[in-house]
This record gives structure tokens, C-alpha cells and sequence, in this order.
């Protein structure tokens, strides 16, 4: 099979006009960070880049020393291209705002620069997950109300998973598309065409030692999959919870099943576990343009109109069927009161 890099795959996305020149540049660079981290991942205790940063995030959470690596290796290699008005990370509590002595372009790029990084001192995968918008129209200088757009409005969303192979699987809103690093060249390669998620499956995500905290539609939907062939599916299923999003999510766009991080009592007051612009967003947009589904177990993801740049969201992402039934019982819930 011919090699096809990441480069050719974009020129050509280019000439059926799916992305821009900027566009095409924003992910090339994007792309060239991902490679930067990949190599520090990979050299894990060699270069000293494990363990606490001994600082926490906008969101209280202890930042890891690659957390810390992974966000400025984004934050500088984004800055200078021109392509860019402002980026928005998890590791940073407001925007950032291109330095003045480059010039601006007309795309947000919003990141969590390392997903799951709680399992880089165990060596268990970890991701890079991105989100592009467009800067509203004649924005002098963007502030955080210039990214409360609604998931639908993104132009492109990805992942880079570091895992055995690192991949970078991406959307420009023409189907997913997966490219693995090639080491020796420094090249991504085109090599998932047009990823769709199974429609049937067997596999659920969920971390079930908060099962005591769940609302009753999660607590119907996983018993009746625990019950496996005796109970109403009548099959037997199995689960995996790597608690890294971006491990569970690819899993999920290559063998199909479904992801769930639902609101529960401990975390209803801040609306759940997962940010909604830079987690659940993109990795919704990548779902349902693989013909899945990704909802608050209300309505779909896409929709929610953002109210605050960190702000947190219940997720049930994957097999359309799957989060079809969950929703069912969302509604059937809501309508006996409880
Ligand atoms: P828990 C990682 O911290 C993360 O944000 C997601 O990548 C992952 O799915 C989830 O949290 C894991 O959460 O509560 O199981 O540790």
C-alpha cells in the first residue's frame, strides 16, 4: 500500500476544500507538538520526567512534570505560526493570548495537553486531545467568551495516543482518519481510513467503584449489562476502564462500545468529571463523525452551549445503539421523577 503521510492527506483535504492553508498548518503544527511529546513520554524515567511537577492546575488537580512539558510544548510551538488568534488549555486558567510580536490568524485551538497523565508513573497509555474553532468574526482581541461556542461549531478535533504505536487520529468534519508515527522517518502515516465505530458490541467503559454514587439511569443501564446472558440483553459483556479518556475512547472507535463518566452525587455540583471544550467536545465531534454518538445521557454533546471554559460535563460517548438506550433511561427516569 502506498505510504500516504499526514502532509499529502491534508494537501488533498485542501483541494476538496474541507480545510484552509491556515487550517492545514494549525494541524501540521499541532502534529509536529504531538511528535515533541511523544519523545518525552517515551523516555519516561530516562529523563527525569516523571513524577509531581509540585504545582496543581486551574482545576486543583498536582500537575505532573509532563503535564507541565506537554502544555508548553504546545503553548510555544502554536504561537509564532500566525494561524492562531488565542488557545485555551487545561493547564491554563485563562486564555492564551498570542504574544504581540507575532501576527494573529483566524482559528482558537483549545488542548488538554496530557490526558490521563495520573498513569504516566504506572507506564500505562496516555493522550494529547485538541479542539479547533474559528475565532468569531472581527474579533479585535479574543477573550473567553470568544470560545464558548457550542461543539458544533468545531472545524477539526483530534487525539494523539501514546501508547505502543503513537497515533494521531483526527477529524476536519469529513469522517476520522488515524496516522501512526513513524519513529525513523519523524512522519505520520496514514494508516486507519475512515474509522467507524461497530455498531454491536460487547465492551463497556466506566469506572464502577463510584457505582454507589450513580443516578438510577447508569445504575439500570450497567446492571442489566452485568447480568449478561441471564439478564435482559441476553449477551455477556465485558469491561475495561483504562482512565485514560483518550485509551478508552480509541478502543472504542476500533472495537465499538460505550464510555461512560455520567454526573454522579459526588461531582453533580460542578456538573460532572470531564471539560466539556477540550475533552468531551472533540472527542464527540471524532464519535459522531465515525457514526457514533456521544450525549449528557439528555442531549447531545454538540449542542451544549458553553457557559464557562473549564466547565465540566456528564459523557456517554460510543455505539449509537448503546447511548440510544442510556438516554432512553435518562428520559424514563426523569419521567417517573427520579
Ligand atoms: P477516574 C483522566 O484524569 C481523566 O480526565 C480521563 O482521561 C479519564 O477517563 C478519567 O479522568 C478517569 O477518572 O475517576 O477513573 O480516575
Amino acid at each position: 500500500m502506498k505510504r500516504i503521510t499526514l502532509t499529502q492527506f491534508l494537501i488533498e483535504q485542501q483541494r476538496k476544500a474541507y480545510v484552509t492553508a491556515d487550517l492545514r498548518l494549525l494541524i501540521e503544527v499541532v502534529a509536529r507538538a504531538v511528535k515533541a511529546i511523544s519523545c518525552n513520554v517515551a523516555k519516561g524515567a530516562l529523563a527525569g520526567v516523571l513524577g509531581e511537577a509540585g504545582s496543581s492546575n486551574v482545576q486543583g488537580e498536582a500537575q505532573k512534570k509532563l503535564d507541565v512539558i506537554a502544555n508548553e510544548i504546545l503553548l510555544q510551538a502554536n504561537e509564532w505560526g500566525g494561524h492562531l488568534a488565542a488557545m485555551a488549555s487545561e493547564e491554563e486558567e485563562g486564555i492564551w493570548k498570542i504574544p504581540s510580536d507575532y501576527p494573529k490568524g483566524g482559528y482558537l485551538l483549545l488542548f488538554d495537553p496530557l490526558d490521563g497523565s495520573s498513569n504516566i508513573d504506572v507506564n500505562i497509555s496516555v493522550g494529547t486531545i485538541f479542539s479547533v474553532l474559528r475565532c468569531p468574526r472581527n474579533t479585535i482581541e479574543p477573550n473567553e467568551a470568544s470560545f464558548l461556542q457550542p461543539g458544533n461549531t468545531q472545524v477539526a478535533a483530534g487525539y494523539a495516543l501514546y501508547g505502543p504505536s503513537t497515533l494521531l487520529i483526527l477529524t476536519v468534519g469529513n469522517g476520522v482518519h488515524g496516522f501512526t508515527l513513524d519513529r525513523e522517518m519523524g512522519s505520520f502515516i496514514y494508516t486507519h481510513v475512515d474509522i467507524r465505530v461497530p455498531e454491536q458490541t460487547n465492551e463497556y467503559a466506566i469506572n464502577s467503584s463510584n457505582a454507589r454514587h450513580w443516578e438510577r439511569p447508569v445504575r439500570r443501564y450497567v446492571d442489566e449489562l452485568q447480568r449478561g446472558s441471564l439478564g435482559p440483553r441476553a449477551k455477556d459483556y465485558n469491561m475495561r476502564w483504562v482512565a485514560s479518556m483518550v485509551a478508552d475512547v480509541h478502543r472504542i472507535l476500533t472495537r465499538g462500545g460505550v464510555f461512560m463518566y455520567p454526573v454522579d452525587e459526588r461531582n453533580r455540583s460542578q456538573g460532572g468529571k470531564l471539560r466539556l471544550m477540550y475533552e468531551a467536545n472533540p472527542m464527540a465531534m471524532l464519535v459522531e463523525q465515525a457514526g457514533g454518538a456521544a450525549s449528557t445521557g439528555h442531549g447531545r454533546i454538540l449542542d451544549l452551549q458553553p457557559e464557562r471554559l473549564h466547565q465540566r460535563v456528564p459523557v456517554m460517548l460510543g455505539s449509537r445503539s448503546e447511548v440510544e438506550i442510556i438516554e432512553a433511561y435518562h428520559r424514563e427516569a426523569a419521567a417517573s421523577g427520579g
